[in-house]
């Protein structure tokens, strides 16, 4: 079997500017500027616990993905991609809202029904870019992993989307609807009692909403259970890695390539619409790979899902406008999780709310502007934290001493500079800090936590 890893010069190449930047972005839109009649399709695709190094563009071997290599082949792929949480309820408030989730005290994961708290869910308090879109003329839907609240409040359609086909919570069955439980399969607010193999579900509900949709604008947001667990594949896809001997291994290999056809038939259905130059698609993951032998990599990063390390938080990042955006390029400098949010707005000319903290980054993807798009990112998760400021990095696992690493010369987290440079260190600390002051506490934990307060991060001690 092979691992996926490669080496530190493969990474650094893989990391840098690519061709084929060719500039296009004349015709891209700033804030508020899109035409009557000429507002995009926006088609959001998030993978779950997909880590950065699990897809064939990213380095990964063991199983191709090359519909999802597409929207990288046929767009700009970014090698420094950001999530703001390392878990997956969290980025999607981010990703949602268009704000650092630890704003309005969406920190932490609830857990599963039986131990979450009865309050958790996207305040009411913030709009979606479901919301925003709907306001802006578009229609939207919802399709796939909610994760944003289980009761009646926070139902996808009350939270901007016009149709929901999915599940509410943070894991399901891809076999069983589980009908009649606390964690059924929806369409709208109606449970249901059967359906196929969930990922194909999933895409055949996509495919039906952009024919359905399809004069548009629309706004599909298309959020993926898969790859995490439960590790459960087909076997005529688990049949397709004889090679594969590790069980465990071959189903999520099994899982990676139903996702993969399902991209597949999602982006085939643009095309055959005639939607391709009308439609800016979107591919993220929502946090690192989770630490199991078998399930996705983080290759060549240090650390795994629920981490601060680069592993936790740093994934696969694609965009695709074709027309608008360059095909083939390799984006380097830091992206975040906050611009997808930003970008879909500017692209649809919708106001981009003084809250929102994402950035529209078609000018940079696109080559039309140098300069970064954002000179720091944040992190914080319960008690583990992290600053990125330029090429430095601040991580505070959780325990032990802060640790800090420059990402230009050690992208796998391996030389811990803490002691070597101490001015550097003071500096992040006090850049974390001040973005930190705008945070609230975690208006809930992880019902699975031990029993503790609900403090702040890392060497917030305020908090
Ligand atoms: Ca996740």
């Amino acid at each position: 079997m092979r691992s996926g890893s490669f080496t530190r010069r493969e990474f650094l190449r893989l990391a840098g500017a690519g061709a084929g930047a060719a500039a296009l972005g004349a015709l891209l839109p700033e804030h508020g500027e899109a035409q009557a009649g000429a507002k995009p399709n926006i088609v959001l695709i998030l993978a779950d616990d997909l880590g950065y190094g699990s897809l064939g563009c990213y380095g990964f071997k063991d199983a191709a993905t090359p519909n999802i290599d597409s929207i990288a082949s046929d767009g700009v792929r970014c090698a420094a991609g950001y999530v703001t949480c390392p878990v997956c309820s969290p980025t999607r408030a981010g990703l949602m809202t268009g704000r650092y989730q630890q704003r309005f005290g969406h920190e932490d994961n609830p857990g599963p029904p039986p131990v979450a708290a009865a309050n958790f869910g996207l305040p009411e308090t913030e709009k979606t870019l479901g919301d925003y879109l709907k306001s802006a003329g578009y229609v939207t839907g919802c399709i796939g992993k909610w994760h944003l609240g289980h009761r009646a409040a926070c139902h996808p359609m009350k939270r901007g989307f016009g149709e929901f086909f999915g599940f509410l919570t943070g894991a399901h069955s891809y076999v069983d609807t589980l009908a009649g439980t606390d964690n059924p399969l929806y369409r709208g607010t109606a449970e249901l009692a059967k359906e196929e193999y969930l990922t194909d579900a999933l895409a055949r509900e996509a495919v039906s909403f952009i024919d359905r949709r399809k004069h548009g604008p629309f706004f599909l947001y298309l959020p993926f259970n898969a790859v995490h667990d439960p590790l459960q594949a087909p076997e005529r896809y688990k049949d397709s890695f004889p090679r594969i001997a590790f069980p465990r291994r071959r189903s999520y290999a099994g899982m990676l390539r139903a996702m993969d056809d399902a991209v597949g038939k999602v982006l085939a259905k643009l095309r055959s619409e005639g939607l391709d130059e009308k439609t800016l698609v979107f591919f993220l993951g929502d946090n690192g790979g989770y630490r199991l032998p078998g399930e996705s990599l983080n290759t060549p990063l240090r650390g795994f899902k629920g981490e601060t390390f680069e592993g936790g938080v740093r994934v696969p990042f694609m965009a695709r406008w074709k027309g608008k955006l360059p095909a083939g390029k390799v984006y380097g400098k830091p992206v975040l999780s906050l611009d997808v949010t930003a970008t879909a707005l500017a692209a649809a000319g919708a106001d981009i709310a003084p809250s929102i903290e994402g950035v529209n980054i078609l000018p940079h993807l696109s080559g039309q502007r140098d300069s970064a798009p954002r000179s720091d990112v944040y992190w914080r998760f319960v008690e583990r934290s992290g600053a990125r400021v330029g090429d430095w990095k601040l991580v505070n696992s959780g325990g032990g001493a802060p640790m800090l690493f420059n990402l230009a010369e050690d992208p796998a987290e391996t030389n811990d500079l803490s002691k070597d440079r101490p001015e550097k260190l003071k500096e992040l600390q006090e850049a974390y800090r001040h973005w930190d002051e705008r945070n609230v506490a975690p208006r809930w934990l992880d019902g699975r936590r031990a029993k503790k307060p609900a403090a702040g991060a890392g060497d917030s001690a305020e908090k």
